[in-house]
């Protein structure tokens, strides 16, 4: 097939080294076949000990319910849970209305008639917000008299839910069941992310909501909200309303209000998600100028101004009293213990014509280099910003370039691909690190290009024991360039389900055609739930997206 391909491309004219052929063809030849049951069945991403066995149960919809174990420390006060319950219960048999029909039925021998959740540690965590400490673990025995899922936390509690209902499948006869199964089951790195930009273009809540719906179903546990950037201001900011007066493309149609911003939040929550907002200085700030004057600095033209911006100007007192109401509201508004402030993709051109900054730069002894400048400003935010109790996250520049952080610092590798260098010089400085360079998801290509992202393992690079501890995850990015409501969710879905598994399980689990088998499944569920993600290859899903 692939040398018919190359002939009839050479008769089009068309010439391509075999490099590129091969390139284009691997993969696809790898996974040229029909999807084939793995004996983890539909596990996604895979959980890190499985025992399965060949006795199976039979689920109702009618008699089968999720409770609250006798002992639990979490129980029905606890509306996390309910709400939990409820969700999981429609995933696996729809909605009530649905069920009527098949009031008659009673349980019978061989049904599983009830999953009973226990929550064993004093602290439930249940009115808590989650963290990068928070336990994910659980324990989910499925076995008659009734499945038991255990978990310290009700974080672990929800991931053990949604393990549940993947174990759950429909027998020959279309009868919902579900095997004898044991697992154990915990995160590999506590810091499972994904980017999303509601700068380049408005993201309606919808969107945002059906994406943290999405990444519960993969075990994600951080939205990163690159909530805004040079196009556009959608942050409400009660302190400065005229950020998004101005700053948005629709004051009123295109902004994030504090009731939305606080959905959001919750949502996530219920689902054990945290929403760490990015707010990137002093690059990216386009937009926060046409709000705020004199933010921004002037650039010039010779001896002229320009009438153009360049980023945050530095120089100014204004400026920094301005970073600190704002990040005081900012720091209330999210309750997360981690603000990302960006630092990324400085342009040193404005702040080069500027006479008013050059003074400066002679007066602080920079000289030409305005790396040191960049510190100036980002060491003052830094500053502020932890006077708000925060910590936060900046993306790898603001480290390469010298500045101080503070030991909690998280430092964002953006740049280069793989894991790569800069993963050992950051944590051989000693800092905490999170992964997205080789997981830009914006960037698509033809084929299954989510196998690149799978086969990326995070520690791979040269350090010590002590180094690798200090990668805490990653992120998988889809800036907004080329995405909006129309087709943020299948150019997300499945392939961010890549990065879940390679975030969550075990190291060892690295077998392609197995996961191409496993994804495949786990992706017509999510087509099941309602989710447009887009297929992996030739296939079908017994219920189509409609
Ligand atoms: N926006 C912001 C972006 C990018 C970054 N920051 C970006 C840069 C290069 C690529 C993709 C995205 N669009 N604010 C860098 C972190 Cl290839």
């Amino acid at each position: 097939m692939i040398n018919a391909l190359r002939f009839s491309l050479l008769l089009l004219g068309v010439s391509f080294s075999q490099g590129f052929l091969n390139d284009l063809f691997d993969e696809e030849e790898q996974a040229e076949r029909v999807v084939q049951p793995s004996k983890y069945g539909s596990l996604w991403p895979l959980p890190q000990k499985v025992q399965l066995s060949e006795v199976s149960f039979k689920l109702n919809g009618v008699s089968f319910k999720i409770s609250d174990a006798k002992e639990s420390t979490a129980g029905s006060s606890c509306s996390l849970l309910q709400d939990a319950y409820r969700r999981y219960y429609e995933y696996m048999f729809g909605s009530f209305k649905r069920q009527e029909g098949r009031k008659s039925r009673h349980a019978g021998p061989s049904d599983l008639t009830e999953l009973q959740v226990w929550i064993t540690s004093s602290e439930s965590d249940c009115d808590s917000f989650p963290s990068v400490a928070s336990d994910e673990s659980y324990e989910l025995t499925v076995d008659q008299p009734y499945a038991v899922l255990k978990a310290p936390k009700v974080w672990g509690a929800l991931h053990g839910l949604e393990t549940f209902s993947q174990l759950v499948y429909e027998d020959e006869n279309g009868a919902k069941s579900i095997n004898s199964t044991t697992i154990s089951d915990f995160p590999r790195f506590a810091h499972r992310g994904i980017l999303l930009d509601s700068s380049r273009h408005f993201l309606p809540i919808k969107v945002l909501l059906a994406n943290l719906q999405t990444m519960a179903m993969n075990k994600f546990n951080v939205f990163h909200w690159h909530i805004v950037d040079d196009p556009s201001f959608p942050y409400l900011s009660r302190t400065f309303p005229q950020l998004s007066q101005q700053g948005a493309y629709h004051p009123y149609t295109h902004v994030y209000t504090p009731a939305d911003v606080k959905m959001v939040i919750e949502f996530g929550r219920l689902r054990g998600i945290r929403v760490i907002p990015e707010f990137d200085t002093p690059g990216h700030t386009q937009s926060w100028g046409k709000g705020q004057k004199d933010l921004l600095t002037p650039c010039y033209s010779g001896s002229k101004l320009s009438g153009t911006f360049g980023p945050v100007n530095p120089i100014l007192n204004t400026t920094y009293d301005f970073m600190s109401q704002f990040f005081k509201e900012v720091s209330t508004v999210f309750p997360d213990a981690y603000i990302h402030l960006g630092g990324d993709e400085v342009d040193f051109s404005c702040w080069k014509s500027n006479p008013d900054i050059q003074k400066f730069m002679k007066q602080q002894g920079f000289g030409q280099d305005f790396t040191k400048l960049e510190s100036f400003y980002i060491q003052k935010l830094l500053d502020i910003v932890a006077t708000t109790q925060k910590g936060y996250m900046i993306w790898q520049e603001v480290f390469d370039n010298g500045v101080k952080l503070k030991a909690d610092t998280v430092v964002h590798v953006w740049i280069g691909g793989g894991a790569n260098d800069e993963m050992a010089k950051v944590t051989g400085a000693g800092y905490t690190t999170i992964l997205s360079a080789p997981w830009y998801l914006d960037y698509i290509s033809y084929a299954q290009d989510w196998q690149k992202y799978y086969k990326v393992e995070p520690l791979n690079f040269n350090g010590t024991d002590e180094q690798k501890k200090l990668v805490i995850g990653g992120e998988a990015c889809l800036w907004g360039e080329y995405v909006d409501a129309t087709n943020l969710t299948p150019r997300l879905w499945p392939r961010a389900s890549a990065v879940a598994e390679r975030l969550w399980s075990a190291k060892e689990v690295t077998d392609i055609n197995d996961a191409f088998n496993r994804l495949s499944v786990h992706r017509c569920r999510m087509v099941e739930r309602g989710i447009p993600a887009e297929p992996l290859f030739s296939s079908y899903c017994p219920r189509e997206y409609r």
